[in-house]
This record gives structure tokens, sequence and C-alpha cells, in this order.
């Protein structure tokens, strides 16, 4: 069966005219770079603790994060990786707090990746689940990790993760649906093994870090009280379900339906805040969360009608069936 199934470098050509023409060439060399250093952060992850390679680096990346050793490696290959396709005009990650220019792929019809190339690396220590999370934005020739980047984060060209956990399963969308495929660790490929993901419209989970609930908006204590409420005709109480690793939790409600929130903290109702980071975590969920019928906000609004500022922005994101985050929106407005 495993060889009847397509690579993703076929479901890429396959699906080029569904991607904007001046970009889809770029797109899709970027995507199958992205999964080429998947399946070589995978093998990496598998033997971290036989190469001492878990741990901290020591110091903080510019969100306050301590940083891995494994974060900075990962940020390294991703770079060099994406360098070499020369369809990269420049990349946002959260390993660095600048852009890293590549002039290679400067043109009119650029490509920045905004990246997060260890997401929950916290995790690690503890064999947790970690991903990668990728966004691909036109560059519109401007400077490419400018206004350009800056802009709205509805202008995705692509997006997708990958989640290394017992399979390494690589999920994507460029606009035409969204699909996941599992790494055939014997021969490096992706295999398409979730085709046109479809999001159920309710769930039975939600996903969220209730030692966070003194900081949260009325709204957001309110449904969540009310989820945990039992009435069995309407199927309550839900059941929590939490990684604390934003590709593992996300991926759960993509598949079976249900909400992750990491909603803002309102110590200080006049700032409030949120943790998961807009252009490399954030925005590029809701765009494969939206293609595959579900939903995202921040509680008040549409995550892909959102404007980025700053590179390392943080936003609260409210994620997964449509019924759900609409009911939770719901409750924000009472
Ligand atoms: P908390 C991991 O550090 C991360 O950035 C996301 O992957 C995850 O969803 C979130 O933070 C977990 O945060 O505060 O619950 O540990």
């Amino acid at each position: 069966m495993a060889d009847e199934r397509i690579t993703l470098s076929e479901h890429l050509a396959g699906r080029r005219s569904a991607m904007a023409p001046a970009y889809a060439g770029g797109v899709a060399v970027i995507l199958s770079r992205l999964a080429d250093v998947a399946a070589v952060i995978e093998r990496e992850l598998a033997h971290a603790a036989l190469r001492d390679q878990l741990g901290y680096a020591g110091g903080t990346n510019l969100t306050g994060d301590q940083v891995k050793k494994l974060d900075l490696w990962g940020h390294d290959i991703v770079v060099a990786a994406l360098r070499k396709t020369g369809a990269v005009a420049a990349v946002v990650s959260e390993e660095a707090p600048e852009p890293v220019e590549m002039y290679e792929g400067k043109g009119p019809h650029g490509i920045v990746v905004c990246i997060d190339p260890v997401d929950g690396s916290s995790n690690l220590d503890v064999n947790g689940i970690v991903g990668t999370i990728f966004s691909l934005r036109p560059s519109r020739g401007l400077d490419p990790a400018g206004p350009a980047v800056l802009g709205p984060v509805g202008d995705q060209l692509a997006a997708g993760y990958v989640m290394y956990g017992p399979a390494c399963t690589l999920v994507y969308s460029a606009g035409d649906g969204t699909h996941g495929f599992t790494l055939d660790r014997e021969t490096g490929e992706f295999l398409l093994t979730h085709p046109e993901i479809r999001t159920p419209r309710r769930g039975k989970t939600y996903g969220i870090n209730e030692g966070n609930v003194r900081s949260w908006h009325p709204g957001q204590q309110a449904f969540v009280q009310f989820l945990r409420t039992p009435d069995k005709a309407n199927g309550r109480p839900y059941s929590l379900r939490y990684v604390g690793s934003m590709v593992a939790d996300v991926h759960r409600f993509l598949l079976a339906g249900g909400i992750f929130m990491y909603p803002a903290d309102m110590s200080d109702p006049a700032r409030p805040t949120g943790k998961l980071r807009l252009l490399y975590e954030v925005a590029p969920m809701a765009f494969v969360l939206e293609q595959a019928g579900g939903r995202a906000s921040t509680g008040t609004e549409r995550v892909l009608d959102l404007v980025a500022t700053e590179y390392h922005q943080r936003v609260p994101i409210l994620i997964g069936s449509a019924d759900e985050v609409a009911l939770a929106e719901d409750f924000y407005r009472r």
C-alpha cells in the first residue's frame, strides 16, 4: 500500500494550478525543502539524548524563552536549507531577533518564510512532542523582511507544520485544502495519508493551560466553565486534553474537532498580552484550520484579519471546530 501513496512532491506538482502562478514554483520548492529538513530534525530528535543535545544552550531568545540546544541547531539547519532553494528572500525565525536576509531569493515574487524551527522545545527533556511551524508570505518585491512581511496575515501563500510524534506528520495548505503526510522513515519520503482534511464542526475536548485561569477575560472563564458543566444531552462536560506543545495540541483538534485556546493574559486589562507568536505560530495554524473548515479567532477578531506590526508579535488564539470557536466568541461578547 505504501508504494501506492503519492509523495509530497507529487502532491505539490498536482496542485500548482491552485497556487498564485507567480509564486507556485517557489512555494513547491520551499515546501519540499522544509520536508527534507523535517526528516533530518526528526532523526536528530530521536537521538538527542544519546548525543547530549538535550538541555539549554544558555540565554534566552528575543521572546524571552530559554533557548534549548536543539532550538539553535534547528534554526541553523532550516536557514541553511532555505538559502539553498534560491527562492527565499528572507527568513523570520523565532530564534533570530531580526529577519535573516537571503539575496538569492529577492525579486518581485520573492517569498519570506516565517518559522518556528522547534516549537515546544521545553518538552524535549521529558521526551515530549515538538514541532516545526511555517508560513510562506509574499515579499512583494519590497524590503522582504520589512513592511511586506508585517502586513495582513491573510495573505499567506502556504502554511503548515511538522509534528515529531510516534509518527512524523507534515500538514500543509497552499490555499487548496489541508492535507496530511506521514514520513516513511525507510525512504525519507512524506507520503499522503490524510487527503483533504475536514475538521468536524464540533468536538468533545478542549485544550488550555488552566493554571492561568485567573488571568483570563471573564468571557474566557465563563466559556471554560460552560464546557466543564455536566449536560449529558448536549455532550458536556468536555474532556481536557493539553500537551503544552502547540503542534501536538492543534493537530488533535484539526483531526478530531474541539478547541485549543491560548487566551490573552488580562492581568493588566489595559494591556492584554498573548503568548503565542502571530507570524510563525498563530497565523499559519489559522490558515491550516480555515482551509480544513475550522475557525481561528483572538476571541474578538478573526486571526486571518490581523495585521502584523512586529516580527515577534504575540496574540491570543482560540482555534479548532467552527462551532466551538464561534461559541467562545459569543461568550467574549456577553
Ligand atoms: P504554556 C511552547 O513553549 C509554546 O510556545 C507552544 O508550543 C505551546 O502551545 C505553549 O507555548 C505552551 O505554553 O504556558 O502552557 O507552557
